[in-house]
């Protein structure tokens, strides 16, 4: 049976948008998964906010209140002179501090080789610790051989 031009036409734009589809979805970065756990002491105010923040940007967030945070901090290879009052995992990265949802979100889907992201100390507005003032501050990379880096400026 002869097929007509018409059909012939049908099937190519069926193709077409099958293989249009195909490649869209290959495109699509990898879906950010939707928990963070989040290690912190139980009187710590800055680390609920911090947490409400991550909340805020879609996160499912495991909060485990520990009587000793430093323990935590250098099992996970924080090093001491970049740790902040809360520490985070989340698919294999930690995160040290009050580091903004959106940096967290490009670790994840860059996947950098490092061991982590950190805000030192607890910088004013930063996410968790809005104030009367913003200071300048750092994301920085951290691995387990002491080199770090800067990750993003804020
Ligand atoms: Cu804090």
């Amino acid at each position: 049976m002869p097929v007509s031009k018409t059909s012939l036409v049908t099937i190519f734009r069926s193709l077409a948008i099958a293989v249009l589809v195909t490649g869209l979805a290959a495109c699509q970065p990898q879906a950010q998964p939707q928990e963070i756990t989040v290690y912190k002491s139980a009187t710590c105010g800055c680390c609920k906010k911090w947490v409400t923040h991550l909340q805020d940007n879609g996160y499912t967030v495991k909060a485990i209140n520990v009587a000793d945070i430093d323990t935590i901090k250098k099992e996970q290879g924080v090093p001491g002179h970049l740790s902040s009052c809360h520490t985070a995992l989340v698919d294999g990265y930690v995160i040290e501090g009050h580091v903004p949802a959106a940096d967290i979100k490009r670790l994840l889907v860059e996947r950098p080789k490092t061991k982590g992201i950190a805000v030192p100390g607890m910088p004013m507005g930063s996410p968790g610790m809005k104030g009367s003032r913003k200071d300048n501050y750092n994301v920085v990379t951290f691995n387990g051989n002491g080199a770090t880096g800067v990750f993003e400026r804020h």
